[in-house]
């Protein structure tokens, strides 16, 4: 019998896959739902829940036991085959010899294939035969060009653009959400998957790019540890730096009433994460200052920067964030220069991606 051990009911504590494949188990037993890992199917699960199913381990007290349960730890129990004294299920259309790629592959990507495009798709989306971006100058839509840039300068990488007016709303229309359920810029679909495949979410969209085009590692790592830098920096950003920033944008610059409370608590914590790319620039704990986040030395020029540089570039965009306050990263304000200068950032973030200067790029509602 084993034993999950638990200890935080966070909803961070539940993101193990694995453990969220189980929760669902746990929901509804009688439906597994046929796109689960076959690792998780098998797995047979004991009714006697002793707690909520969102008690799971953070990685850090995470731990199977092989024993009996310890007194006074909230369980989820799992049960081997072995183990027949307790109500159990099975998944029967699942055998160890049936890959989960394969299941998917038959049940769920020739629908997308079916309804990737509608008939509103603006035809130079529809009818793209390569790699195809659609975005908008934001500091998320400048981050895939400047990777798109920089893979051209250095292997030649095609691919063609559309550009959007958010202001118009128009990636809240069926045809976009078909390609991006969540509605917002950028997204790049691969035209030369079958079906074509769509990408979402920026940090997705850089790993995708780099895995397709990066046969060097020229923006990624070969080094294991050196890659999981780079990815803890990019997630960094991405979970932890944009959302705040945005904020900062929205309810100092957006918002149709000023409200002191989320001004002062998104401006700080902007501030505070700035304060955490100085630390890992400035070499504050490791007596190395660093030029770039991710690897060896002073670092590497990576996919880890471009995913950052876009945002914190436009601290001065929402008036919030003064030049006072930003003398207190150094560091960071030299990496921006340094970024800044590279010429595939100057062509990710200029005329070339600017609907008033490249019209013939320009979809949708325009207003
Ligand atoms: N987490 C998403 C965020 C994308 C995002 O927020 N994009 C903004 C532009 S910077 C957008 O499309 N806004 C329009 C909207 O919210 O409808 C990503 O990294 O791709």
């Amino acid at each position: 019998m084993w034993w999950y051990k638990t200890g935080c009911r966070s909803p961070h504590s539940v993101q193990h896959p694995l453990l969220l494949q189980l929760v669902q188990l746990q929901h509804s037993p009688a439906k597994i739902p046929s796109s689960l890992p076959l690792s998780a199917s098998q797995l047979i699960l004991s009714s006697r829940q002793s707690t909520s199913p969102f008690s799971f381990s953070t990685a850090s007290n995470r731990k199977l036991f092989h024993t009996k349960r310890p007194a006074g730890t909230r369980q989820f129990a799992l049960l081997n085959k072995r183990n027949t004294s307790l109500p159990t299920f099975t998944q029967p259309a699942l055998t160890a010899s049936t890959s989960i790629a394969s299941t998917r592959h038959l049940n769920i990507l020739p629908k997308m294939s079916v309804n990737l495009y509608a008939e509103d798709t603006p035809a130079p989306t529809r009818d793209a035969k390569g790699l195809h971006l659609i975005s908008q100058s934001t500091p998320n839509g400048v981050k895939v060009q400047i990777l798109l840039e920089e893979l051209k300068a250095i292997y030649g990488t095609e691919w063609t653009t559309s550009i959007i007016n958010i202001g118009t709303n128009e990636q809240k229309k069926d045809w976009f959400l078909r390609l991006n359920p969540n509605g917002r810029i950028p997204v790049i679909i691969d035209n030369t998957q079958s079906p074509p495949h769509p990408v979402m979410e920026t940090s997705a969209e850089l790993l995708y790019l780099i895995e397709r085009e990066d046969k060097d590692n020229i923006f990624g790592f070969t080094d294991p540890l050196e890659r999981s830098q780079m990815l803890q920096w990019l997630f960094f950003w991405h979970g932890s730096g944009a959302p705040y920033q945005g904020q900062v944008n929205h309810f100092f610059k957006f918002a149709p009433e000023q409200i002191e409370y989320p001004k002062t608590r998104f401006r700080n914590e902007t501030l505070r994460v700035f304060g955490v790319l100085e630390i890992q620039l400035s070499g504050k704990y490791t007596g190395q200052p660093r030029e770039y986040l991710a690897g060896k030395g002073v670092g590497k020029y990576s996919v880890a920067d471009i995913g950052t540089w876009p945002w914190v570039k436009g601290w001065a965009f929402s008036g919030a964030i003064t030049k006072e306050d930003m003398e207190a990263f150094p560091h960071l304000l030299q990496w921006i220069d340094r970024i800044a200068t590279r010429p595939a950032v100057e062509r990710g973030t200029g005329d070339n991606y600017n609907a008033s200067k490249r019209p013939d790029l320009y979809v949708g509602e325009k207003k």
